[in-house]
């Protein structure tokens, strides 16, 4: 195939369906997925007792949600919807915060998620017969598997490198005609710096599908820059099937939504009511084909909003925009809420600035909260006083989130670089 065929969708019998006849297959699939769950599942069957079958999409409003806590509860695999020897693959979540979140598949769910990964590389600009190198974690984290399986369904190449090990990663990149690379935004970042610093450059490198953690579109736009990749972002988690439950096309209009798969709500956070269109609020996701472990109404805690307008890559799906955070990400300064993405924001706007940044929060005895945003400057950028950058810094992210805080500009290398698994930008020193 050409490289010119850029706008490769992968089933468009399902990506470029019109409106009401994709609402019609969700609606169908919605009632078969009801009816099924109170069949298979005594936790269902018993919240959903009393509860009509919806008649229209409207009627998903009267289903009830289902939360990380019911996950946790029904550990391990008390929502499955199928017997255990029917299983053909278990992921789990990492369970930094306690119980571990499993995710089953059977055999059709394993196709299902090959499919929607095949579907969000070709969005990203991977083509049959191209070279794909997954530095996502292979294991029981959903990234590597998951893109590793889409390559599969695709037609690409995989090349199995996973997180971490940067020397071989980049070995591997200067070698091969590797055109894309699927990893982690702050992981991207690494193997950027490094070959930079090395002076060595990818040899045939044209793609990037970041995601599994909070990025920027200013984010994007340093990366792409550093890197010289087409960057998209795609989305996905442990609870719904993974990665690929959203992926940008090459218009970076927004992340299409796989919808004949999932159906995607957004909600009021704070009430649980449906908001209209173009509304910032909570990410519900309903999973429509899933065998294993369907899951109703899910509250990802991931905040963001919703178009339905057809995008110009011809894909008909509904479009998420970048997140704004996550419901528990808010920090809470004083009584001002900071969503850390919004001080990335700014941050990037710096053309000194490097994209490597911390912030801390603390609680001295006695006083009032203090945030300091310690941020790397560009490693080619001539500065002469640091401190008068950094109040510059300091009051531009002060008027911008009518926050008070202090800012540190240091010298390149002086944050640690993570090099396997989530970025952890926030050290919130009031709860440790
Ligand atoms: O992170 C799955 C994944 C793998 C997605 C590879 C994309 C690429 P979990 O570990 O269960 O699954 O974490 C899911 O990560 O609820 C979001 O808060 C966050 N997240 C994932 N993708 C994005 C993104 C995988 N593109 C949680 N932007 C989700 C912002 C993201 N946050």
């Amino acid at each position: 195939m050409s490289r010119s065929a850029a706008n490769l969708i992968f089933q468009p019998e399902f990506e470029t369906l019109e409106r009401h006849a994709l609402e019609a297959l969700q609606l169908e699939r919605l009632r078969a997925l009801v009816d099924r769950l109170r069949d298979a599942n005594d936790i269902y069957r018993e919240r959903l007792r009393g509860r009509a079958t919806p008649e229209g999409l409207d009627g998903l409003a009267d289903l009830p949600f289902s939360t990380k806590a019911d996950m946790r509860d029904a550990y391990p695999l008390g929502l499955l919807a199928v017997g255990e020897r029917d299983l053909a693959r278990i992921h789990a979540s990492s369970g930094t915060t306690g119980t571990p979140t499993v995710g089953a598949y059977t055999r059709k769910d394993l196709d299902v998620f090959g499919e929607v990964m095949a579907r969000s590389l070709a969005a990203g600009g991977i083509r049959p017969g191209d070279m794909f190198q997954v530095a996502w974690g292979y294991g029981l984290f959903t990234g590597g598997l998951g893109a590793h399986g889409g390559c599969e369904t695709l037609g690409a190449c995989a090349i199995p490198a996973s997180a971490g090990n940067t020397s071989r990663q980049m070995q591997l990149l200067a070698d091969l005609p590797v055109i894309g690379i699927g990893a982690t935004p702050s992981y991207l970042l690494v193997l950027a710096e490094r070959f930079r610093a090395e002076n060595r450059r990818p040899k045939a490198l044209r793609y990037a599908i970041c995601g599994a953690e909070a990025w920027t579109r200013e984010m994007r736009a340093s990366l792409e820059e550093l890197f010289g990749v087409i960057a998209t972002n795609i989305y996905g988690l442990t609870e719904i099937i993974g990665p690929g439950v959203a992926q940008e096309c090459l218009e970076k209009a927004g992340m299409h939504v796989q919808e004949d798969h999932f159906l995607a709500e957004i909600v009021d956070p704070e009430s649980g009511k449906p908001l209209p269109d173009g509304e910032r609020g909570e990410l519900v996701l309903t999973t429509l084909t899933r065998d294993a472990m369907p899951v109703l109404r899910y509250r990802t805690r991931d905040l963001t909003s919703m178009v339905r307008e057809r995008c110009a890559c011809g894909r008909t799906t509904a479009r998420i925009d970048w997140f704004t955070g996550r419901v528990d990400d808010m920090l809470v300064i004083r009584g001002v809420n900071v969503f850390p993405s919004a001080v990335e924001e700014v941050l990037l706007r710096f053309p000194e600035l490097s994209p490597n940044y911390r912030i801390f929060v603390d609680r001295p005895p006695n006083g009032l909260d203090e945030m300091l945003v310690e941020v790397e400057h560009h490693p080619e950028a001539s500065i002469d006083d640091l401190d008068r950058l950094a109040a510059v810094v300091t009051a531009r992210i002060s008027e911008t989130l009518l926050v008070s805080l202090r800012t540190s500009v240091v010298a390149p290398g002086t944050i640690e670089r993570i090099e396997a698994g989530k970025a952890k930008r926030v050290i919130d020193r009031r709860t440790l």
